[in-house]
C-alpha cells in the first residue's frame, strides 16, 4: 500500500499536462522551419489577436548541415550540442521570440531532440550550425561535451546496432534509430547535459516541450531527466509551474510499446486520430463521418486529458513517421480544412495546427522523392515569410493557420471551451452536425448530394455568422446568415462537400472574447 501510494505521489507531482496557455486559448500551432525573427512577428501580427495559444517551434539547438542532399529539413534532428544556434537563428533572436511571443500571451513550445546526436555516418568534422567541432566515429561531441561514454552502443543487442525489430522493447530503447547515435539517458552525466539545456530554455521563458523520439527513450530516463528541470520563468507564469510536456511516441497498435507507459511524463501524441480521421474523411475501408459520433475514446484512443492530437505532423505529411497515404494535408485542401474543422469543434484532446512549406512533391513508384526537401532558402539560408496583401504567406510557405477556416475555428474552439458535446445529427452517410453547450454549432457535408435539413442546434435564439464560409468584421458577417429561431436552426442549406460554422451572434461573452482578440468593435447583433 505505501509502495502504491508513493508511486502515485510521484506521479501525479512530475507529470505536466496542462500548456499554460493563456486563459481561453485552447490550440498551438507547429511553425515548422519557421526563423525565429519570423515567429516574434507573427506572434504580434496575427497569432495573439486570434487567439493561438502557442508555437511549436523547430529544435533550437545546433545541428548538422547536411550538403548531400541540400540542407533537408530533417538535419535539425541530427544535434550536435545544445548551443542555440540553428538554421532558424541565434540565441539573441530565440529570446527575443520568447520574450516577444510571451508579452502577447503566445507560449513557445521546444522540439527536444535528446534521444540522440547525429548520425553514424556522418563525417567528422564542423560542418554544423555553429562549427564545433564533433566525430560521430570516435563519439566526441566537443560543444557538449559527449564522448564514447555517453551512447549506447555497449547496451544495444541487436546484430546491426540499429533498431531492428520493433516487436523488441530493449531494441527500440537502447538501439539506433535510423542510425543516430544513442545517448545513454541512464547516465547522471547525460541527464545532467541534457537538463542543463532544457533549463535554459525555461528560464528564457518556454512553457514546454514535444520530446522527439519518446518511444525511443525508457520512461524512467525521461521523468529522471523531468525530474531535474526548473519551474517554468516567474516573469510570465505563476509561481511552481511545471514545463508542458508531449512525447512523441507513435502508437498505431501492434508493437512491443504503448502510449499508456509514458502518460506518468506528461502528454502523449495520438498518431490514430489523423490516421483514422484521414480515412473517414477519404471514405476509404467503408469509413463515414456518421461514424464519428462516438469519437475519441471510443475509436480506441487514449484518455482525451492525456492526448496531444493533430492531423498531420512535418514527418507524416512528406510519407516520414507513421499515418501513411490516409494523413490529410494542405495538398488536400478541401478534405484539409474539414478535418481540421472537425478536430477544432471536437472537445478531444488538445490540438495542434500544422503550418507548412511547399515543396515540390513528386512520387516515384508511391514515394514522394523529394520529401527531404528544406524551408524556401537562398543557399540554405531560410527565407523570411513574407505577408501578401490579402493575408496570405509568400516566398513559398503555406501557412494553413492563416486559412480563414482554420483560423476561425481556432477561435470558435475557444468560444466553446468546456461546453460538452451536444445535439449531434447524422444522415448515417457524411453530413454530421454537432453543437458545443450552446455556444456553438457546426454542420459538415462530405456526401456528393446537398444537405438541406432542420437541425436541433442548443443555441439561443438569433442571428448567427457562418464563420467558414466567411468572417464577422466590425460587427458584420461577410459570410452566410443563419438564423436559429428558440432551439430549431430554421434552415440550413449547404451544396455537397462544405461545411458551415454557426456561433453566436448576439453580444455574449464568448462573442466578447473574439472581439478582444481581433480588436474590432462589437456592434453586429
Ligand atoms: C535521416 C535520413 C536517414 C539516415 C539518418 C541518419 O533520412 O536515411 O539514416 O538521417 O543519418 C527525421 C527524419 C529521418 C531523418 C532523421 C535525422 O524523419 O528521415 O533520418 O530526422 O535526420 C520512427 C520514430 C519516430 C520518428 C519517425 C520518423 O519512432 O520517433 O521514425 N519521428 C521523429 C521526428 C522525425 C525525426 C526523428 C524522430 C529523429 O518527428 O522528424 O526523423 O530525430 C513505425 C514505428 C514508428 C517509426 C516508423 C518510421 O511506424 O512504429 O515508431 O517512427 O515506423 O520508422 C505503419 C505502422 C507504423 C509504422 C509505419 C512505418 O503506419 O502502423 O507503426 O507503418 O513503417
Amino acid at each position: 500500500m505505501k509502495f502504491f501510494l508513493l508511486f502515485f505521489f510521484i506521479g501525479f507531482c512530475w507529470a505536466q499536462y496542462e500548456p499554460h496557455t493563456e486563459k481561453g486559448r485552447t490550440s498551438i500551432v507547429h511553425l515548422f522551419e519557421w526563423r525565429w525573427a519570423d515567429i516574434a512577428k507573427e506572434c504580434e501580427r496575427y497569432l495573439a489577436p486570434n487567439g493561438f495559444g502557442g508555437v511549436q517551434v523547430s529544435p533550437p539547438n545546433e545541428h548538422l548541415v547536411v550538403n548531400n542532399p541540400s540542407r533537408p529539413w530533417w538535419e535539425r534532428y541530427q544535434p550536435i550540442s545544445y548551443k542555440i544556434c540553428s538554421r532558424s537563428g541565434n540565441e539573441d533572436e530565440f529570446k527575443d521570440m520568447v520574450t516577444r511571443c510571451n508579452n502577447v500571451g503566445v507560449r513557445i513550445y521546444v522540439d527536444a531532440v535528446i534521444n540522440h546526436m547525429c548520425g553514424e555516418g556522418a563525417q567528422a568534422g564542423t560542418s554544423s550550425t555553429c562549427g564545433s567541432y564533433f566525430n560521430p566515429q570516435t563519439r566526441e561531441f566537443s560543444g557538449v561535451p559527449y564522448s564514447g561514454w555517453d551512447f549506447n552502443d555497449g547496451k544495444c543487442r541487436s546484430g546491426s546496432g540499429g533498431i531492428e525489430n520493433y516487436n523488441d522493447a530493449a531494441q527500440v530503447r537502447d538501439c539506433r534509430l535510423v542510425g543516430l547515435l544513442d545517448l545513454a539517458l541512464e547516465k547522471d552525466y547525460v541527464r545532467g547535459k541534457v537538463a542543463d539545456y532544457m533549463n535554459r530554455l525555461i528560464d528564457i521563458g518556454v512553457a514546454g516541450f514535444r520530446l522527439d523520439a519518446a518511444k525511443h527513450m525508457w520512461p524512467g530516463d525521461i521523468k529522471a531527466i523531468l525530474y531535474k528541470l526548473h519551474n517554468l520563468n516567474t516573469q510570465w507564469f505563476s509561481e511552481g509551474s511545471r514545463p508542458f510536456i508531449f512525447q512523441e511516441v507513435i502508437d498505431l497498435g501492434g508493437e512491443a510499446l504503448t502510449s499508456s507507459e509514458y502518460f506518468g511524463n506528461g502528454r502523449v501524441t495520438e498518431f490514430k486520430y489523423g490516421a483514422k480521421l484521414g480515412t473517414v474523411m477519404r471514405k476509404w475501408s467503408g469509413e463515414k463521418m456518421a461514424y464519428l459520433k462516438n469519437w475519441g475514446e471510443g475509436w480506441g484512443f487514449m484518455p482525451s486529458d492525456r492526448a496531444l492530437v493533430f492531423v498531420d505532423n512535418h514527418d507524416n505529411q512528406r510519407g516520414h513517421g507513421a499515418g501513411g497515404a490516409s494523413i490529410l494535408t494542405f495538398w488536400d485542401a478541401r478534405l484539409y480544412k474539414m478535418a481540421v474543422g472537425f478536430m477544432l469543434a471536437h472537445p478531444y484532446g488538445f490540438t495542434r495546427v500544422m503550418s507548412s512549406y511547399h515543396w515540390p512533391r513528386y512520387f516515384e513508384n508511391g514515394k514522394d522523392i523529394n520529401d527531404w526537401v528544406g524551408p524556401p532558402n537562398d543557399n540554405g539560408a531560410t527565407k523570411e515569410v513574407t505577408i501578401n496583401a490579402d493575408t496570405t504567406c509568400g516566398n513559398g510557405w503555406v501557412c494553413e493557420h492563416r486559412w480563414r477556416q482554420i483560423r476561425n475555428m481556432v477561435a470558435f474552439r475557444n468560444v466553446v471551451n468546456g461546453q460538452p458535446l451536444s445535439n449531434w445529427w447524422d444522415n448515417g452517410s457524411n453530413q454530421v452536425a454537432f453543437g458545443r453547450g450552446n455556444k456553438g454549432f457546426i454542420v459538415f457535408n462530405n456526401d456528393d448530394w446537398s444537405l438541406s435539413t432542420t437541425l436541433q442546434t442548443g443555441l439561443p435564439a438569433g442571428t448567427y455568422c457562418d464563420v467558414i464560409s466567411g468572417d464577422k468584421i466590425d460587427g458584420y458577417c461577410t459570410g452566410i446568415k443563419v438564423y436559429v429561431s428558440g432551439l430549431l436552426t430554421e434552415y440550413v442549406k449547404m451544396p455537397r462537400s462544405t461545411e458551415c460554422t454557426i456561433y453566436t451572434g448576439n453580444i455574449t461573452d464568448s462573442w466578447l472574447k473574439i472581439c478582444q482578440y481581433c480588436q474590432r468593435s462589437c456592434s453586429w447583433t
